[in-house]
């Protein structure tokens, strides 16, 4: 069939929207119609050629919501008709990860996954004859797409779209970080570094067990009255902060934060986060996906000294569990989605997307198919 797709041809130049060539869903896999998409800081990274795992050509995007409407031979549990959300870290309940209890980092097709193929080692795209590849198995900039079974969380068909796509990524990554990775108690105190479309939701987890006092950090001043908005009690711009911005956010927390969460990637900015941590007891989740090359450092007193550093994909979500039960969080209004999305685009306007993120303009722009 014909599919309507933003490809990325090579790294560092803008998405070209095109019709290309989509094969059917084969044994284990299903047709999905992406009806909306949000556009995530890591297909920017991966745009901007900062990614280990980059590949070009390819079809970005991994933060979407659609309807099935195709299923391969041998597909039990999802059905055409079913609304879906697409799940780049996926949960096949049988891998010795999924078995684990210890993690959400299903290994059952990550290496093809991040091959950029699926699992029988071919892309179901073409476009006049050339192999454009996958993107963390769900390529969501394209109008249909075709994704393994165990890669999509059916959800409620009440959820809408525009909105539910943003718990593909953003959303389940903030909030899942706080209630599963860091598990933060009531009345402990956050700090957050990064109010972008990820850190609001790490702001809103927060809030939504009970945080005490919840500081976020961000470069641009623009990003305070964001943070407000989800729970935030204080705001640090460190670019304004008179000497060591450690020993700044050590004091405001009467030693050091109970948690912190870097939603930046700036490796920097970890090791701030870790350091302004409570000595003997504070945790540090680092979210933010650096560039490759890059490495993280500190003084390994700094653990020695009870500071524990810890990191988390997908917000340490179960998709096929988790992701159902967040879009419930959604519609029954335990978290907020709608303010975030600030700029709703056509899928021929979505290298508009990119610019605004850059600009530090939106907090998420979500393409309507
Ligand atoms: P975003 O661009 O919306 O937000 C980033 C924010 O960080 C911006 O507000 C920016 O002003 C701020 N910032 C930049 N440099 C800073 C600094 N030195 N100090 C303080 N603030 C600074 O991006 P996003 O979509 O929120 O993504 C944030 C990060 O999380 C990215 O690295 C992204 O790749 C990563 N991510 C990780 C996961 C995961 O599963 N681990 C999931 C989604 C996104
Ligand atoms: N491919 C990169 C790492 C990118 C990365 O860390 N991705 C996160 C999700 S970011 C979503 O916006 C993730 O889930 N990682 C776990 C995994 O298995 O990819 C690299 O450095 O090679
Ligand atoms: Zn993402």
């Amino acid at each position: 069939m014909k599919t309507r797709a933003a490809i990325a041809f090579e790294a560092k130049q803008p998405l070209e929207i095109v019709e290309l060539d989509l094969e059917g869903p084969k044994e284990g896999e299903v047709l999905v119609e992406i009806m909306a998409t949000g556009i995530c800081h890591t297909d920017a990274y991966t745009l901007d050629g900062l990614d280990s795992e980059g590949i070009f050509p390819s079809i970005l995007g991994h933060e979407g919501a659609g309807i099935v409407r195709e299923v391969g031979p041998g597909v039990k549990s999802i059905k055409p008709g079913d609304h879906v959300i697409p799940l780049y870290t996926p949960e096949c309940r049988e891998c010795k990860s999924c078995t684990s209890g210890k993690t959400n980092l299903c290994t059952s097709i990550r290496a093809t996954q991040g091959k950029g193929v699926m699992p029988d080692g071919t892309s179901r795209f073409s476009y006049k004859g050339e192999t454009i590849y996958h993107y963390m198995g769900c390529s969501t900039f394209s109008n249909f797409t075709v994704l393994p079974e165990i890669a999509v969380a059916k959800i409620r068909d009440d959820a809408p779209f525009d909105k539910a796509c943003y718990i593909g990524c953003g959303v389940t990554t903030g909030v899942g970080a706080v209630t599963n990775t860091a598990q933060v108690e009531v009345g402990s105190n956050v700090i957050v570094f990064g109010l972008g479309g990820i850190g609001l939701n790490v702001i809103q987890g927060a809030r939504m067990v009970g945080a005490d006092k919840i500081i976020g950090v961000d470069i641009n001043d623009d990003k305070a009255s964001w943070g407000e908005r989800f729970g935030m009690t204080h705001f640090v711009n460190p670019l304004k902060v008179k000497g060591d911005l450690v020993a700044h956010l050590v004091d405001l927390t009467d030693g050091g934060a109970d948690y912190t969460f870097d939603c930046t990637g700036n490796t920097d900015v970890m090791r701030t986060a870790l350091e302004a941590c409570h000595r003997g007891w504070g945790v540090s989740t680092v979210i933010g996906v650096a560039e490759a090359g890059k490495e993280i450092s500190t003084r390994p007193f700094q653990l020695v000294t009870g500071r524990v550093w810890k990191g988390s994909a997908f917000g340490g979500a179960k998709g096929r569990t988790d992701v159902p039960k967040i879009v419930d969080w959604y519609m029954n209004g335990k978290i907020e989605i709608d303010p975030m999305i600030t700029h709703v685009l056509t899928l021929d306007e979505i290298n508009k997307g990119f610019d605004l993120m850059h600009a530090g303009e939106s907090i998420r722009s979500v393409v309507v198919f």
